[in-house]
């Protein structure tokens, strides 16, 4: 063999070591700059993965939430809605796991931009599930659905065999994203998993989500910056969780002898009244001062009740929530 067949011959044997042998792993991350993904990419680094980003281009920067790890992930411009560079990425970097955690994941938004929802919230999955399947069907593939799938729940507590009812062309574009995840394991034996996540917030989590525009918001009152509180449905109930914590179950997902689906949640539910309620109570003010219920922020049809059943995940992945609500501290949200 002469030199280059020889490097040729061990980077083949690398990458088929990779994974099995305690080389070094690789992960590709959509959504890299979200809420998640920021958590995911750290959570990676500490288990010794080599992990590759995908970002969009912007007019502004748009990675202040990874920016303490720039030196230590690889970051590709690519699109969920472009499949050839989502190929070409693939091919390029050929990574052991893909997380697709990018989405247009704002629900009120999905009733203005429906189409830009289902492309990129559903038909991305299509798109990277493609690329992975051109370039190496033993990709394993992580998918982000979520419990906004059950909607207008057909039982409580909600459990991977639940029936689903979306309730907005983001619930919507997700069932379709988490369909076309198993028809893929079914068709072509890929390793893919979805992971149904309950709600998980952070002080990363976008101010237009209701955890941290309230808590900003207390904050602000409390500093004389803001005078009201303006909020939608106070009785919609949600089972709210840490992101830090579900990042790990994702991970855990791929690392299964069989890929299956999992929800992943706290398995307690509260009110966004309760929220708002321990917010003020934690700065030492009354909401009924501040708060204006403005019909604006109502949702054309809205998810009433959302309440995990984690069991399985417990069960199968050694998996459970280290943070619940009261734990997530609300200071530490503002
Ligand atoms: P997030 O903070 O809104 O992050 C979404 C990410 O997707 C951002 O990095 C965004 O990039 C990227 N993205 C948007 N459109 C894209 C496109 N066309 N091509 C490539 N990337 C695109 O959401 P998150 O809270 O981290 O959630 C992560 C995933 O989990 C999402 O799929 C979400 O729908 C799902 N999920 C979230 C929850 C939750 O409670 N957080 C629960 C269940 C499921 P930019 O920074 O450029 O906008
Ligand atoms: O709303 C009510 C609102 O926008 C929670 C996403 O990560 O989790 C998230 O979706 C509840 C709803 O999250 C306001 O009507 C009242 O009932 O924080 P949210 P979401 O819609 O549950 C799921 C699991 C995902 O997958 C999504 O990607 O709060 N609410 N007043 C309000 N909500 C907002 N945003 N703003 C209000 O003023």
């Amino acid at each position: 063999m002469d030199g280059a067949a020889v490097g040729e011959f061990w980077l083949f044997v690398k990458h088929e070591c990779t994974g099995v042998a305690g080389m070094q792993r690789s992960a590709l991350i959509t959504g890299i700059s979200g809420q998640d993904g920021s958590y995911l990419a750290e959570f990676l680094l500490s288990k010794g993965y080599r992990v590759h980003g995908v970002y969009r281009r912007t007019s502004m920067p748009t990675l202040s939430r990874v920016e303490h790890l720039l030196d230590d992930i690889e970051l590709h411009q690519s699109d969920l809605t472009d499949q050839a560079s989502l190929f070409k990425l693939i091919r390029q970097v050929r990574p052991t796991e893909v997380y697709n955690l990018g989405a247009q994941s704002f629900v009120g938004t999905s009733w203005d931009q429906v189409l830009t929802t289902g492309d990129t919230t559903g038909l991305g999955v299509a798109r990277i599930l493609e690329a992975i399947r051109c370039v190496d069907t033993n990709i394993r593939f992580y998918q982000a659905s979520s419990s906004e799938m059950f909607g207008k729940v057909e039982e409580t507590p909600q459990r991977e065999t639940t029936l689903l009812h979306p309730r907005s062309p983001y619930g919507v574009a997700k069932v379709y994203g988490h369909y076309l995840t198993i028809n893929y394991r079914e068709s072509f034996g890929m390793f893919a998993c979805s992971g149904i996540l309950f709600n998980h917030e952070s002080p990363r989590r976008g101010l237009e989500f209701v955890t941290r525009k309230i808590t900003h918001a207390v904050a602000r009152i409390k500093l004389g910056l803001q005078q009201e509180l303006r909020l939608g449905n106070l009785e919609a109930k949600r089972d709210w969780g840490f992101a830090g914590d579900y990042v790990e179950a994702m991970w855990r997902m791929l690392q299964q002898d069989k890929p299956d689906d999992f929800v992943i949640g706290t398995g307690k539910t509260y009110r966004v009244q309760d929220f708002v309620d321990l917010a003020f109570a934690e700065v030492g003010l009354s909401p009924a001062d501040y708060v204006v219920v403005d019909p604006n922020f109502y949702r054309p049809a809205e998810v009433d009740l959302l309440l995990a059943d984690p069991s399985k995940a417990e069960r199968q992945l050694g998996w459970k929530p280290r943070t619940d609500l009261a734990q997530l501290g609300f200071r530490a949200l503002i």
